[in-house]
């Protein structure tokens, strides 16, 4: 069997989530490294695009985290094997990834520079975000993003939907994705209770 290490942040949370998710879901084991963030700013010029999660598979680099999601998730039966249905899956994904970097961009910024830009991101980009996510899980029948059961779809929208409910985003009201697509929020709370999350979270415990 192959062995495998999924280097992230010490976090339950963000981009490697999904990733650790699926491992657990395909019983596979792998090596679990978090760093925090000190320890992540001394390594950074060695990691290949200067960021994480990276995983190595037999000692062989991987970058990028929805790679890792549909490759991982395919050995956890969490990414569909029909095309049209793996276009859904992708199209979620990859906009869950440009979401974050919507988001990025405002880091670093403080006091009232901060706050402007929130409220810029809040109305805009956010906005235009959650009502895009609204559609696709629409368009998947209202329970999934894709196949009509759960994919990795499912786990990286509802963990980027946890994150803007969570109050650590400085200046984004949490009820912004209730008030503006409550199926959206219905769907983060249901993803939390599926078998294959609550199993994850049980063995961290
Ligand atoms: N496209 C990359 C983006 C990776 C990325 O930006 N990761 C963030 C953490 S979630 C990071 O390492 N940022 C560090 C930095 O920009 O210095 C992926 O999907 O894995």
């Amino acid at each position: 069997m192959s062995s495998y290490k999924l280097t992230y942040f010490d976090i339950d949370g963000g981009r490697a989530e999904p990733v650790r998710i699926a491992f657990h879901a395909a019983g596979i084991p792998f090596d679990d490294v978090r760093l925090s963030f000190p320890e992540f700013g001394k390594m950074r010029s060695t990691t290949r695009f200067n960021s994480l999660p990276v995983l190595e598979i037999d000692g062989v680099v991987v970058t990028q985290t929805n790679a890792m999601c549909r490759y991982v998730g395919k050995m956890a039966g969490l990414y569909p094997s029909d095309d049209r249905e793996a276009l859904y899956c992708d199209e979620a994904l990859d906009a869950a990834e440009d979401l974050s970097h919507r988001i990025v961009v405002t880091f670093g910024l403080e006091g009232e520079a901060l706050k402007a830009a929130r409220a810029k991101l809040v109305d805009g980009w956010l906005s235009i975000f959650v009502r895009g996510f609204n559609e696709l899980l629409t368009r998947g029948g209202g329970r999934y993003f894709a196949d009509n059961r759960l994919t990795m779809a499912d786990l990286k929208v509802s963990g980027a939907v946890r994150w803007l409910q969570g109050g650590t985003l400085d200046h984004v009201p949490t009820d912004l994705v209730q008030n503006l697509a409550p199926a959206l929020a219905d769907h983060a709370k249901r993803v939390a209770e599926e078998p294959v999350v609550v199993a994850y979270y049980a063995s961290r415990a």
